[in-house]
Protein backbone atom coordinates (compact mmCIF):
# COMPACT_ATOMS: atom_id res chain seq x y z
CA UNK A 1 0.00 0.00 0.00
CA UNK A 2 1.37 3.27 -0.89
CA UNK A 3 -0.55 5.52 1.08
CA UNK A 4 1.74 7.75 2.80
CA UNK A 5 2.01 8.75 5.98
CA UNK A 6 0.66 12.85 7.11
CA UNK A 7 3.68 14.33 8.10
CA UNK A 8 5.08 18.14 8.93
CA UNK A 9 8.45 17.29 9.32
CA UNK A 10 10.23 17.26 6.53
CA UNK A 11 13.65 18.05 6.13
CA UNK A 12 15.30 19.51 3.40
CA UNK A 13 17.79 16.71 2.66
CA UNK A 14 14.98 14.59 2.63
CA UNK A 15 12.65 16.72 0.33
CA UNK A 16 15.60 17.41 -2.09
CA UNK A 17 16.66 13.37 -2.35
CA UNK A 18 13.09 12.59 -3.65
CA UNK A 19 13.33 15.73 -6.27
CA UNK A 20 16.75 13.75 -6.95
CA UNK A 21 15.44 10.31 -7.46
CA UNK A 22 15.27 9.28 -11.44
CA UNK A 23 12.69 10.49 -13.06
CA UNK A 24 10.80 7.12 -13.64
CA UNK A 25 10.82 6.39 -10.25
CA UNK A 26 9.64 9.75 -8.63
CA UNK A 27 6.55 9.38 -11.24
CA UNK A 28 5.86 5.64 -10.39
CA UNK A 29 6.41 6.83 -6.16
CA UNK A 30 4.26 9.87 -6.68
CA UNK A 31 1.20 7.61 -8.86
CA UNK A 32 1.08 5.73 -6.73
CA UNK A 33 0.27 8.16 -3.63
CA UNK A 34 -2.09 9.95 -6.01
CA UNK A 35 -4.11 6.66 -7.01
CA UNK A 36 -4.18 6.09 -2.87
CA UNK A 37 -5.81 9.01 -2.17
CA UNK A 38 -7.76 10.59 -5.45
CA UNK A 39 -9.22 9.73 -8.36
CA UNK A 40 -6.16 9.08 -11.16
CA UNK A 41 -9.29 10.28 -14.05
CA UNK A 42 -11.10 13.16 -12.05
CA UNK A 43 -9.94 16.47 -12.26
CA UNK A 44 -11.14 19.72 -10.28
CA UNK A 45 -12.14 23.15 -12.30
CA UNK A 46 -11.81 26.44 -11.11
CA UNK A 47 -12.25 29.78 -13.14
CA UNK A 48 -10.57 32.80 -12.02
CA UNK A 49 -12.08 36.42 -12.56
CA UNK A 50 -9.69 39.47 -11.39
CA UNK A 51 -12.32 41.72 -9.30
CA UNK A 52 -9.86 44.31 -8.58
CA UNK A 53 -6.88 44.60 -11.50
CA UNK A 54 -3.98 46.28 -11.21
CA UNK A 55 -2.14 49.35 -9.48
CA UNK A 56 -1.27 47.28 -6.23
CA UNK A 57 1.74 48.89 -4.26
CA UNK A 58 3.20 46.10 -3.88
CA UNK A 59 6.57 44.66 -5.53
CA UNK A 60 6.12 40.98 -6.46
CA UNK A 61 8.95 40.53 -9.26
CA UNK A 62 6.66 38.22 -10.74
CA UNK A 63 3.31 40.17 -11.23
CA UNK A 64 1.88 42.29 -14.03
CA UNK A 65 -0.35 44.09 -11.89
CA UNK A 66 2.29 45.85 -9.56
CA UNK A 67 1.95 49.32 -10.28
CA UNK A 68 5.57 50.38 -10.01
CA UNK A 69 6.38 48.23 -13.17
CA UNK A 70 4.97 48.83 -16.82
CA UNK A 71 3.54 46.15 -18.19
CA UNK A 72 0.26 47.59 -19.75
CA UNK A 73 -1.89 46.48 -17.02
CA UNK A 74 -4.63 49.57 -16.80
CA UNK A 75 -5.42 49.92 -13.13
CA UNK A 76 -9.55 48.88 -12.34
CA UNK A 77 -11.63 49.16 -8.83
CA UNK A 78 -13.20 46.75 -7.40
CA UNK A 79 -16.24 45.46 -9.88
CA UNK A 80 -19.60 46.11 -9.53
CA UNK A 81 -21.80 42.49 -7.71
CA UNK A 82 -23.63 41.98 -10.97
CA UNK A 83 -20.94 41.84 -13.67
CA UNK A 84 -19.11 39.50 -11.42
CA UNK A 85 -22.24 37.29 -11.05
CA UNK A 86 -22.08 37.49 -15.18
CA UNK A 87 -18.68 35.77 -15.59
CA UNK A 88 -19.51 33.55 -12.17
CA UNK A 89 -22.60 32.10 -14.42
CA UNK A 90 -20.78 32.05 -17.66
CA UNK A 91 -18.21 30.35 -16.06
CA UNK A 92 -20.52 27.61 -14.26
CA UNK A 93 -22.03 27.17 -17.77
CA UNK A 94 -19.03 26.71 -19.39
CA UNK A 95 -18.30 23.83 -16.78
CA UNK A 96 -16.39 25.08 -13.95
CA UNK A 97 -17.28 24.17 -10.24
CA UNK A 98 -15.34 26.59 -8.38
CA UNK A 99 -15.02 30.33 -8.90
CA UNK A 100 -11.89 32.20 -7.36
CA UNK A 101 -11.44 35.78 -7.15
CA UNK A 102 -8.60 37.64 -6.85
CA UNK A 103 -7.66 41.61 -6.13
CA UNK A 104 -4.61 43.20 -6.75
CA UNK A 105 -4.61 44.74 -3.20
CA UNK A 106 -1.50 44.31 -0.84
CA UNK A 107 -4.43 43.64 1.15
CA UNK A 108 -7.93 44.60 1.53
CA UNK A 109 -9.36 47.58 3.57
CA UNK A 110 -12.16 47.09 6.42
CA UNK A 111 -14.46 48.89 4.29
CA UNK A 112 -13.60 46.28 1.26
CA UNK A 113 -14.69 43.47 3.46
CA UNK A 114 -18.48 43.79 3.08
CA UNK A 115 -18.16 44.76 -0.85
CA UNK A 116 -16.69 41.33 -1.21
CA UNK A 117 -18.66 39.20 1.20
CA UNK A 118 -21.86 40.60 -0.94
CA UNK A 119 -20.15 38.94 -4.32
CA UNK A 120 -18.93 35.72 -2.46
CA UNK A 121 -22.56 34.91 -1.23
CA UNK A 122 -24.07 36.04 -4.35
CA UNK A 123 -21.27 33.70 -6.08
CA UNK A 124 -22.03 31.29 -3.46
CA UNK A 125 -25.86 31.39 -4.20
CA UNK A 126 -25.10 30.07 -7.96
CA UNK A 127 -24.41 26.62 -6.69
CA UNK A 128 -20.35 27.41 -7.07
CA UNK A 129 -17.38 26.57 -4.45
CA UNK A 130 -16.02 30.04 -3.70
CA UNK A 131 -12.06 31.44 -3.43
CA UNK A 132 -10.70 34.55 -2.34
CA UNK A 133 -7.21 35.62 -3.22
CA UNK A 134 -7.19 39.36 -1.22
CA UNK A 135 -3.74 39.67 0.19
CA UNK A 136 -2.77 40.12 3.87
CA UNK A 137 -5.41 39.77 5.92
CA UNK A 138 -6.84 42.08 8.98
CA UNK A 139 -8.34 41.54 11.90
CA UNK A 140 -11.83 39.69 11.78
CA UNK A 141 -11.21 39.76 7.70
CA UNK A 142 -11.03 35.55 7.44
CA UNK A 143 -14.45 35.57 9.92
CA UNK A 144 -16.70 37.75 7.72
CA UNK A 145 -15.60 36.33 4.42
CA UNK A 146 -16.38 32.49 6.35
CA UNK A 147 -19.44 33.83 7.18
CA UNK A 148 -20.28 34.90 3.63
CA UNK A 149 -20.18 31.94 2.17
CA UNK A 150 -16.28 31.48 1.41
CA UNK A 151 -15.19 28.13 0.86
CA UNK A 152 -11.38 28.90 0.00
CA UNK A 153 -9.09 31.17 0.79
CA UNK A 154 -5.73 31.56 -1.59
CA UNK A 155 -2.66 32.90 0.27
CA UNK A 156 1.00 31.51 -1.84
CA UNK A 157 3.84 31.68 -0.01
CA UNK A 158 5.48 31.54 -3.02
CA UNK A 159 8.85 30.64 -2.88
CA UNK A 160 11.54 29.21 -0.79
CA UNK A 161 12.11 31.31 2.53
CA UNK A 162 16.21 31.66 1.62
CA UNK A 163 14.61 33.01 -1.85
CA UNK A 164 11.89 35.07 -0.92
CA UNK A 165 14.19 38.22 -0.51
CA UNK A 166 14.83 38.30 -3.90
CA UNK A 167 11.30 38.02 -5.68
CA UNK A 168 9.57 40.79 -2.84
CA UNK A 169 10.87 43.34 -0.22
CA UNK A 170 7.26 44.54 0.69
CA UNK A 171 5.91 42.17 3.15
CA UNK A 172 7.32 39.55 4.27
CA UNK A 173 7.35 35.78 4.48
CA UNK A 174 6.13 36.07 8.24
CA UNK A 175 3.69 38.30 7.10
CA UNK A 176 2.35 35.49 5.24
CA UNK A 177 2.25 32.74 8.25
CA UNK A 178 0.08 35.07 9.92
CA UNK A 179 -2.75 35.50 7.30
CA UNK A 180 -2.43 31.90 6.75
CA UNK A 181 -3.10 31.51 10.42
CA UNK A 182 -6.18 33.56 10.19
CA UNK A 183 -6.99 31.52 7.32
CA UNK A 184 -7.11 28.06 9.39
CA UNK A 185 -8.40 29.77 12.32
CA UNK A 186 -11.70 31.20 10.57
CA UNK A 187 -12.54 27.30 9.60
CA UNK A 188 -11.43 28.33 5.95
CA UNK A 189 -10.33 25.94 3.47
CA UNK A 190 -6.03 26.48 2.80
CA UNK A 191 -5.31 27.30 -0.42
CA UNK A 192 -1.44 28.16 -0.91
CA UNK A 193 1.21 27.35 -3.37
CA UNK A 194 3.75 29.03 -5.00
CA UNK A 195 5.96 30.15 -8.27
CA UNK A 196 8.72 27.79 -9.76
CA UNK A 197 10.66 29.63 -12.90
CA UNK A 198 12.15 32.22 -10.96
CA UNK A 199 15.44 31.56 -10.99
CA UNK A 200 15.43 29.47 -8.18
CA UNK A 201 17.57 26.38 -8.08
CA UNK A 202 16.07 22.84 -7.31
CA UNK A 203 17.41 23.28 -3.58
CA UNK A 204 15.18 26.35 -3.37
CA UNK A 205 12.27 24.70 -5.34
CA UNK A 206 12.42 21.51 -2.32
CA UNK A 207 12.82 24.37 -0.06
CA UNK A 208 9.11 26.05 -1.12
CA UNK A 209 7.81 22.61 -0.80
CA UNK A 210 9.01 21.16 2.75
CA UNK A 211 7.37 24.92 3.58
CA UNK A 212 4.15 24.36 2.40
CA UNK A 213 4.31 20.41 4.08
CA UNK A 214 5.31 21.44 7.48
CA UNK A 215 2.74 24.22 7.86
CA UNK A 216 0.66 22.83 10.71
CA UNK A 217 -1.73 21.58 8.31
CA UNK A 218 -1.66 20.77 4.71
CA UNK A 219 -3.15 23.31 2.39
CA UNK A 220 -6.48 21.43 1.00
CA UNK A 221 -5.54 23.01 -2.42
CA UNK A 222 -1.72 23.53 -3.42
CA UNK A 223 -1.24 25.53 -6.79
CA UNK A 224 2.30 24.98 -8.72
CA UNK A 225 2.41 28.13 -10.63
CA UNK A 226 4.89 28.14 -13.64
CA UNK A 227 6.19 31.60 -13.74
CA UNK A 228 4.65 33.56 -17.23
CA UNK A 229 6.92 35.86 -17.89
CA UNK A 230 5.32 39.38 -18.40
CA UNK A 231 7.31 42.09 -20.24
CA UNK A 232 7.93 45.23 -17.68
CA UNK A 233 8.31 42.38 -14.67
CA UNK A 234 11.69 41.94 -13.54
CA UNK A 235 11.66 38.38 -14.12
CA UNK A 236 10.44 38.95 -18.10
CA UNK A 237 13.64 37.45 -19.09
CA UNK A 238 13.65 34.87 -16.57
CA UNK A 239 15.41 31.44 -17.87
CA UNK A 240 12.52 28.82 -18.71
CA UNK A 241 12.50 25.82 -16.29
CA UNK A 242 13.09 22.55 -17.87
CA UNK A 243 9.24 21.16 -17.92
CA UNK A 244 10.28 17.72 -16.75
CA UNK A 245 11.46 19.94 -13.91
CA UNK A 246 8.38 21.20 -13.21
CA UNK A 247 6.88 17.40 -13.53
CA UNK A 248 9.42 16.48 -10.82
CA UNK A 249 7.85 19.66 -8.22
CA UNK A 250 4.20 18.11 -8.92
CA UNK A 251 5.34 14.76 -8.48
CA UNK A 252 6.95 16.10 -4.72
CA UNK A 253 3.99 17.90 -4.30
CA UNK A 254 1.84 14.85 -4.53
CA UNK A 255 4.46 13.07 -2.32
CA UNK A 256 4.96 15.72 0.63
CA UNK A 257 1.26 16.52 0.79
CA UNK A 258 -0.90 12.94 -0.21
CA UNK A 259 -4.67 14.63 0.48
CA UNK A 260 -3.97 17.76 -0.88
CA UNK A 261 -5.24 18.53 -3.95
CA UNK A 262 -2.06 19.66 -6.24
CA UNK A 263 -3.27 22.43 -9.07
CA UNK A 264 -1.78 22.59 -12.37
CA UNK A 265 -2.16 26.19 -12.08
CA UNK A 266 -0.35 29.38 -13.86
CA UNK A 267 2.04 28.55 -17.10
CA UNK A 268 -0.24 26.15 -19.25
CA UNK A 269 -0.63 28.00 -21.57
CA UNK A 270 3.19 27.96 -22.13
CA UNK A 271 3.19 23.84 -21.55
CA UNK A 272 2.75 21.56 -24.48
CA UNK A 273 -0.32 18.62 -23.89
CA UNK A 274 2.24 15.89 -23.31
CA UNK A 275 4.27 17.93 -19.88
CA UNK A 276 0.35 18.37 -18.90
CA UNK A 277 -0.73 14.69 -19.60
CA UNK A 278 2.50 13.65 -17.10
CA UNK A 279 1.67 16.35 -14.60
CA UNK A 280 -1.70 14.56 -14.05
CA UNK A 281 0.18 11.29 -14.28
CA UNK A 282 2.64 12.98 -11.51
CA UNK A 283 -0.53 13.91 -8.72
CA UNK A 284 -2.24 16.97 -10.58
CA UNK A 285 -5.90 16.98 -10.05
CA UNK A 286 -7.21 20.18 -10.35
CA UNK A 287 -6.54 23.16 -12.88
CA UNK A 288 -7.47 26.83 -14.24
CA UNK A 289 -10.25 26.73 -16.52
CA UNK A 290 -10.98 29.64 -19.13
CA UNK A 291 -9.47 31.52 -21.11
CA UNK A 292 -7.48 33.85 -18.85
CA UNK A 293 -6.04 33.88 -15.31
CA UNK A 294 -6.26 37.09 -13.60
CA UNK A 295 -4.01 39.51 -16.36
CA UNK A 296 -2.81 37.07 -18.70
CA UNK A 297 -3.50 34.05 -21.26
CA UNK A 298 -4.29 30.40 -20.17
CA UNK A 299 -5.77 27.71 -22.58
CA UNK A 300 -8.78 27.87 -24.36
CA UNK A 301 -12.16 26.35 -23.23
CA UNK A 302 -12.29 24.05 -26.43
CA UNK A 303 -8.79 22.90 -26.26
CA UNK A 304 -8.95 21.74 -22.24
CA UNK A 305 -12.20 20.24 -23.24
CA UNK A 306 -10.32 18.40 -25.59
CA UNK A 307 -7.57 17.49 -23.98
CA UNK A 308 -9.98 15.98 -20.82
CA UNK A 309 -11.34 14.28 -24.09
CA UNK A 310 -8.56 12.73 -24.93
CA UNK A 311 -6.41 12.00 -21.49
CA UNK A 312 -10.22 10.12 -20.23
CA UNK A 313 -10.44 13.02 -17.55
CA UNK A 314 -13.36 13.97 -16.24
CA UNK A 315 -14.86 17.06 -13.60
CA UNK A 316 -15.30 16.70 -10.22
CA UNK A 317 -18.38 17.92 -9.36
CA UNK A 318 -19.09 21.00 -7.00
CA UNK A 319 -21.34 19.38 -4.23
CA UNK A 320 -23.81 16.81 -4.49
CA UNK A 321 -26.22 19.58 -4.69
CA UNK A 322 -25.34 21.14 -7.32
CA UNK A 323 -26.21 18.36 -10.18
CA UNK A 324 -24.08 17.44 -12.74
CA UNK A 325 -24.58 20.19 -15.56
CA UNK A 326 -20.94 20.96 -15.35
CA UNK A 327 -20.08 17.29 -15.51
CA UNK A 328 -21.97 16.94 -18.96
CA UNK A 329 -20.46 19.80 -20.60
CA UNK A 330 -17.30 19.01 -20.23
CA UNK A 331 -17.42 15.40 -20.65
CA UNK A 332 -20.86 14.06 -22.29
CA UNK A 333 -19.73 10.80 -22.25
CA UNK A 334 -20.95 10.79 -18.69
CA UNK A 335 -24.00 11.54 -19.54
CA UNK A 336 -25.04 8.74 -21.69
CA UNK A 337 -23.61 6.32 -19.12
CA UNK A 338 -25.95 5.73 -16.12
CA UNK A 339 -23.78 3.56 -14.40
CA UNK A 340 -20.86 6.37 -14.09
CA UNK A 341 -18.75 7.95 -15.74
CA UNK A 342 -17.74 4.97 -18.32
CA UNK A 343 -14.09 4.84 -17.15
CA UNK A 344 -14.69 2.51 -14.13
CA UNK A 345 -12.97 4.85 -11.66
CA UNK A 346 -16.63 4.77 -9.17
CA UNK A 347 -17.03 8.69 -10.09
CA UNK A 348 -21.05 9.69 -9.96
CA UNK A 349 -19.85 12.15 -13.11
CA UNK A 350 -23.40 10.75 -14.92
CA UNK A 351 -25.66 10.02 -11.44
N1 LIG B 1 -2.65 40.39 -4.25
C1 LIG B 1 -2.92 39.15 -3.68
C2 LIG B 1 -1.69 38.43 -3.19
O1 LIG B 1 -0.61 38.71 -3.66
O2 LIG B 1 -1.84 37.56 -2.32
C3 LIG B 1 -3.72 38.22 -4.57
C4 LIG B 1 -3.44 38.14 -6.05
S1 LIG B 1 -1.84 37.51 -6.53
C5 LIG B 1 -1.82 37.91 -8.23
C6 LIG B 1 -2.02 35.76 -6.40
C7 LIG B 1 -0.84 34.90 -6.80
O3 LIG B 1 -0.71 34.85 -8.22
C8 LIG B 1 0.54 35.30 -6.34
O4 LIG B 1 0.79 34.94 -5.02
C9 LIG B 1 1.43 34.49 -7.27
O5 LIG B 1 1.73 33.22 -6.69
C10 LIG B 1 0.56 34.31 -8.51
N2 LIG B 1 1.14 35.02 -9.68
C11 LIG B 1 1.10 36.34 -9.89
N3 LIG B 1 1.76 36.66 -11.03
C12 LIG B 1 2.21 35.50 -11.57
C13 LIG B 1 2.96 35.17 -12.72
N4 LIG B 1 3.40 36.11 -13.57
N5 LIG B 1 3.24 33.87 -12.96
C14 LIG B 1 2.81 32.91 -12.08
N6 LIG B 1 2.10 33.17 -10.98
C15 LIG B 1 1.80 34.44 -10.70
C1 LIG C 1 -2.47 31.00 -7.93
O1 LIG C 1 -1.66 30.33 -7.25
N1 LIG C 1 -2.34 31.28 -9.22
C2 LIG C 1 -3.41 32.13 -9.68
C3 LIG C 1 -4.32 32.22 -8.42
N2 LIG C 1 -3.57 31.54 -7.43
C4 LIG C 1 -4.79 33.52 -7.98
C5 LIG C 1 -2.96 33.42 -10.25
C6 LIG C 1 -2.02 33.28 -11.43
C7 LIG C 1 -1.75 34.65 -11.96
C8 LIG C 1 -0.92 34.65 -13.21
C9 LIG C 1 -0.65 36.01 -13.69
C10 LIG C 1 -1.85 36.80 -14.10
O2 LIG C 1 -2.70 36.27 -14.85
O3 LIG C 1 -1.95 37.98 -13.75
FE1 LIG D 1 0.13 42.89 -5.64
FE2 LIG D 1 -0.56 40.33 -5.29
FE3 LIG D 1 0.70 41.15 -7.54
FE4 LIG D 1 2.07 41.08 -5.27
S1 LIG D 1 1.15 39.32 -6.33
S2 LIG D 1 2.07 42.77 -6.76
S3 LIG D 1 0.48 41.65 -3.80
S4 LIG D 1 -1.35 41.72 -6.88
Amino acid sequence: MTNAATRHDWSREEVRALFDLPFNELLHRAHGVHRAHHDPNAVQVSTLLSIKTGGCPEDCAYCPQAARYDTGVTAQKLMEIDDVLERARAAKAAGASRFCMGAAWRGPKDRDIPKVAAIVRAVKDLGLETCATLGLLGDGHAQALKAAGLDYYNHNIDTAPEFYGEIIHTREYQDRLGTLEQVRDAGLKTCCGGIVGMGETRDQRAGLLQALANLPEHPQSVPINQLVPVPGTPLANAEKLDPFEFVRTIAVARLLMPASVVRLSAGRQQMDDAVQALCFFAGAGSIFYGEKLLTTGNPDVAQDRALFRRLDLHPLEVVEAAGTAHADILHPAAAADSTGCGHGCGCSAAA
